[in-house]
């Protein structure tokens, strides 16, 4: 299988080099980057060759807006055995009544949740006649009452500073913009979600749309008390589980913490813990069903029909027992990392972790998060720079490092790894400089790293990850 692999990456390289030889250098020098750094982007992972061969097809050619057996375009015969294919692996790993998987990221996914729950509770009149194609018999003050309904609904979603998305409300996004939203929280002196105060914000705000989920909290969530809150107020839960739809199918988080029984709309990206390709997909149970297979072409444009061939290869490898290992490894990492930070005396937002993610509160070191992502790059560590509660730096320069385990995880890495890596990062930060500005005040961007250091730490670097090489049988010709 390794020199099918190696075949068929040198050979595809060489015909992408006979056209542009940019984009083929390029490509080679990706994965020799990748290959040479400690990814610990906690949305980031490494996928199958398996899975990234299929992208690389036909199917990228044909147009099938639609639905299965339901196109606007001839000739979708084999696409729909795609889509089929991908929907009935997505509702047997997560157990859902119903699945979509068109959306091309997770962004493109929570607005099909949100365009299927307008569609589906806005109660009006006025939306009856136009899901039942009665739309010429709207007249234009007609139209001017469905705009003030559809855009007069309230959503509650977690801040973005807390660990929540941009797209759960947050007033510069879309989401922020087309809902009356407010936000929930955490407890300012645990970090924790503090059910009873979103329970009591819910209560005051009704909100149509409760959205659970997060990009930067370190911790599980009780999705049945999240539900619980839904059903008092009256609202639909949503649940964005694309940072762990990897611990969902490999079934870490089951019962209370598994979100797909409980929400009545889930949606998620393929790409992070899940291991798939770009992508992404939503969840929904059976009444929601009809208004989200609308998505395209509501809001989405046509399928990536070569992209949804890749998440049915990606579904079919989450059902295996080795998913379900490396699942769970993802998750005892992440504890190994945090258990490395705290020995050596540095601060964790909620002071540990308990899914896939750790945040690093780098104002301990007396930087900011950009100055603390800027340092470990130069010493061969990709992070990305993450709010803190309530953060005193804002979101572009932020007093945190987010890190995650999924991509490190699937190369091999294990607790004594993890450990060094919490070692290394502390190195770094350790010995970093706060640079000042020309006004002489201490600079949120400029830093100064140690002499030697950065060449220390990647040394050491490259002894973990030559130990756990990226698709250690592919060597390009
Ligand atoms: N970009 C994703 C993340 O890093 O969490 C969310 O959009």
């Amino acid at each position: 299988m390794d020199s099918l692999i190696s075949n068929a990456y040198t050979q595809a390289l060489e015909v992408i080099g006979s056209v542009e030889p940019r984009i083929a250098d390029a490509t080679r020098q990706e994965l020799a980057d990748q290959r040479a750094s400690l990814k610990l982007i906690a949305s980031e992972n490494y996928a199958s060759p398996a899975v990234l061969l299929t992208m690389g097809t036909w199917f990228s050619d044909k147009y099938a807006e639609g639905t299965v057996g339901h196109r606007f375009y001839a000739g979708c015969q084999n696409v729909d055995t795609v889509e089929a294919l991908a929907a009935e692996h997505a509702r047997e790993l997560f157990g859902a009544p119903y699945a979509y998987v068109q959306p091309h990221s997770g962004i493109d996914a929570n607005l099909v949740a949100f365009w299927s729950i307008l569609a589906n509770r806005v109660e009006s009149p006025y939306l009856q006649k136009m899901q039942s194609k009665n739309v010429s018999e709207l007249s234009e003050a007609d139209w001017e009452t469905l705009r003030h309904e559809f855009g007069n609904q309230r959503l509650l979603g977690m801040s973005l500073d807390a660990g929540g998305h941009l797209t759960h409300g947050f007033r510069p996004n879309i989401s922020g913009k087309m809902f009356h939203q407010q936000q929930y929280g955490t407890d300012p002196e645990t970090g924790l979600l503090d059910y009873d105060a979103v329970a009591a914000k819910a209560r005051e705000f009704k909100p149509l749309v409760l959205v659970a989920g997060y990009s930067a909290y370190p911790r599980r969530v009780d999705f049945a008390k999240m539900r619980e809150i839904a059903d008092e107020v009256g609202a639909v839960l949503m649940v964005d589980m694309a940072h762990f739809a990897g611990l969902v199918a490999g079934k870490v988080f089951t019962g209370d913490e598994d979100p797909v029984p409980h929400a009545h709309i889930t949606t998620t990206t393929t790409h992070k813990s899940l291991r798939g390709p770009r992508g992404g997909m939503v969840l929904a149970q059976e009444e929601f069903a009809a208004d989200v297979d609308r998505g395209c072409p509501m809001v989405l444009g046509g399928p990536l029909s070569h992209v949804m061939a890749a998440k049915a290869v990606a579904f079919a490898e989450a059902r295996t027992s080795s998913f379900q290992a490396y699942a769970q490894m993802v998750a005892d990492n992440a504890k190994s990392l945090a258990e490395g930070f705290l020995s050596r005396d540095a601060t964790l937002v909620t002071g540990g972790t308990d899914n896939h993610i750790v945040l690093l509160d780098v104002t301990s070191f007396g930087l900011t998060g950009r100055q603390a992502e800027s340092a470990l790059l130069d010493a061969g560590i990709v992070t990305n720079r993450n709010s803190v509660p309530a953060d005193p730096n804002g979101a572009w320069y932020t007093s945190g490092v987010r890190l995650g385990t999924p991509a490190l995880t699937t190369r091999g890495f294990g607790h004594d790894e993890f450990d060094k890596v919490a070692e290394l990062i502390v190195e770094v930060l350790s010995n970093t400089e706060r640079g000042t500005t020309k006004a002489g005040e201490p600079s949120k961007a400029s830093y100064a790293l140690g002499d030697g250091v950065a060449d220390r730490v990647k040394a050491q670097s490259a002894e973990l990850l030559d130990k756990h090489p990226l698709y250690p049988g592919l060597v390009l010709g």
